[in-house]
């Protein structure tokens, strides 16, 4: 008979880090919702980065004055920002855009950080793209929030594609729990290999399943395995073949 060899015992550590990690929902603008602009005006324009659509801020009567989402931030763990931001107007002169986090925790503290930042931001830059890193401290947090802020008042701008993700080793999002506790309730989908090292059909495989003991049927399930970003993984990962 054919010798197996299943790919799965690695599986749910590096599920565990890669997916689930997106903290904003709606980043990518393309409706207005989850967004909350105090004081502000925004509404969706086509004038975008990505997608169908991003919003456009407009009414700004102070430099910290920018579209925010709620994120869920855990103590101590690490972060990446990304979003994108073109001016409208620039009072002919450069501006300062910025990615800022505020963080209150339950001692009734705050901390405001900003995470990414460009000076000297014209109109005719297009596009900017704002990258940037935090580490949350280790103590307990009640609330977290993301802006987009910096220009001077009266400086419209458009936003799009805003991304905040968790690099923390662990990787222990309540979305990751969430999304292992569908897997282990899902059907078995997994790759399995001769001894040739050719790929065999699963779904489920018969003969696949009993490598070393492993409890396969607490596995890993079709729906994750299709998650972006699982195939750079999957090959990152693979014993070598
Ligand atoms: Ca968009």
């Amino acid at each position: 008979m054919a010798k197996w060899t299943a790919r799965v015992p690695w599986l749910l550590g590096l599920l565990a880090v890669s997916l689930g990690a997106e903290l904003l929902t709606n980043g990518g603008f393309e409706s207005t919702s989850n967004w909350d602009c105090w004081g502000i005006q925004c509404t969706l324009t086509d004038n975008k980065h990505s997608g169908q659509h991003a919003l456009e801020v407009t009414g700004r009567e102070q430099t910290w004055q920018g579209p925010s989402q709620t994120i869920e931030v855990q103590q101590g763990h690490s972060y990446t920002v990304s979003g994108y931001i073109r001016l409208l107007n620039d009072d002919n002169q450069g501006q300062t855009v910025q990615l800022e986090v505020n963080l209150k925790f339950e001692d009734n503290t705050d901390d405001y950080a900003t995470v990414a930042e460009h000076t000297g931001a014209r109109v005719s830059d297009g596009w900017i793209h704002l990258t940037g890193k935090f580490s949350a401290p280790d103590k307990a947090i009640k609330s977290a929030r993301i802006y987009y802020q910096g220009p001077a008042p009266a400086v419209n701008f458009v936003v799009d594609e805003t991304s905040v993700q968790s690099t923390s080793p662990s990787g222990a999002s309540p979305n990751v729990d969430d999304a292992i506790n569908r897997l282990r309730k899902s059907d078995m989908h997994f790759p399995c290999y001769d001894s040739r090292r050719r790929r065999q059909e699963t779904s489920p495989n018969p003969h696949c399943p009993e490598k070393e003991g492993i409890p396969i049927r607490h596995g890993s399930g079709r729906t994750l395995l299709q998650q972006p970003g699982y195939d750079e993984i999957q090959g990152l990962h693979s014993p070598a073949l």
